[in-house]
């Protein structure tokens, strides 16, 4: 099948036609399936809701009820993990089996594990196109799966709206995520696993270092998912131009970054830079040129 055959299939409900197209957006066909895109008509904009936080804070377990509560609505759900350490296997890691189970069986639910690691531009770059493809399946809304290290937290604010930053209680956690640069990102805070002590503790600890509002739940139970949903709404409801543009910006400036980051005359020119004959400005004027021009 070509990428045309293959949106219509998709469009028409394959999930294996979906799935084929996910993955070419995560390799070098993704021009051509951008391409593909932009001659169907315009499907609207979709919401994209980020889940980042530390390993094993309960972003999965947070995304499967989430999806639940989004299905009870009648919604169409996409869930995409960029996790390079805990790839998803049909939902057997969404850490509730029973309530995934009746999800892998639903049309209505995709869930999907990108490889966005080292090559073509990584989260920043496969998540956007990936985006682009489940608006055109339409999908309603798709939640974005990212561990909270490094880059990735980032490149999911520019994503994602709301950014969504789960914790866990515990001494210091707080502290560690304001280090980490979480909290910068974060549009929603959940303190999950309330059910273990210091939930409120870590609360009061994150309305020193945030202005964002804290809710806490016990994903496993699905409790505070409710509370959670309506404060997802509330943020959607309250999104203005200016936070649109905002966001455009940012992702802009990170699919920008990722396509010099990956250029292969970065490596020469820095090495050009450090042996002393180019200068910064000249070496950067020469990689933005490079890239325009589309010479290696
Ligand atoms: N006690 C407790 N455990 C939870 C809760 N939510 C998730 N867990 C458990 O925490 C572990 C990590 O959850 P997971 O969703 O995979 O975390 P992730 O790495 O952030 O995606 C799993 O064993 C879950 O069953 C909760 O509210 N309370
Ligand atoms: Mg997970």
């Amino acid at each position: 099948m070509n990428v045309h055959e293959l949106l219509a299939a998709a469009r028409g409900g394959s999930l294996r036609a979906t799935g084929r197209l996910l993955s070419l957006i995560e390799g070098t066909g993704r021009g051509e399936v951008l391409t593909a895109l932009d001659g169907l008509p315009d499907p609207g904009a979709l919401r994209v809701v980020g889940l980042t936080g530390p390993p094993g804070a309960g972003k999965s377990t947070t995304a499967a009820a989430l999806v639940t509560a989004y299905r009870d609505r009648g919604l169409r759900v996409a869930v995409l993990a960029v996790d390079p350490s805990s790839p998803y296997s049909g939902g057997a890691l969404l850490g509730d089996r029973i309530r995934m189970a009746a999800h892998t069986a639903d049309p209505g639910v995709l869930i999907r594990s990108l490889a966005t690691r080292g090559h073509l531009g990584g989260l920043a770059a496969a998540v956007p196109a990936a985006v682009r493809v489940l608006a055109h399946l339409s999908y309603d809304l798709v939640l974005v799966e990212t561990v909270g290290v490094g880059q990735s937290e980032i490149e999911i604010a520019a994503v994602a709206d709301p950014v969504v930053v789960v914790l866990t209680p515990g001494a210091g956690d707080a502290v560690q995520a304001a280090k980490a640069g979480l909290l910068e990102v974060a549009d929603l805070l959940v303190v999950n696993k309330a059910d273990r002590e210091g939930a409120e503790q870590t609360v009061r600890d994150l309305h020193m270092e945030t202005d964002a509002p804290i809710l806490t739940a016990v994903a496993a139970k699905a409790e505070g998912v409710p509370a959670l949903v309506d404060a997802i709404e509330a943020h959607h409801r309250a999104d203005t131009p200016a936070r649109r543009k905002a966001r455009a910006h940012a992702q802009l400036l990170s699919l920008a970054q990722s396509r010099l980051r990956g250029h292969p005359a970065l490596e020469e020119l820095a090495t050009a830079v450090s042996e002393g004959r180019h200068d910064p400005y000249t070496a950067t004027d020469l990689l933005l040129k490079a890239l325009s021009t589309g010479t290696p």
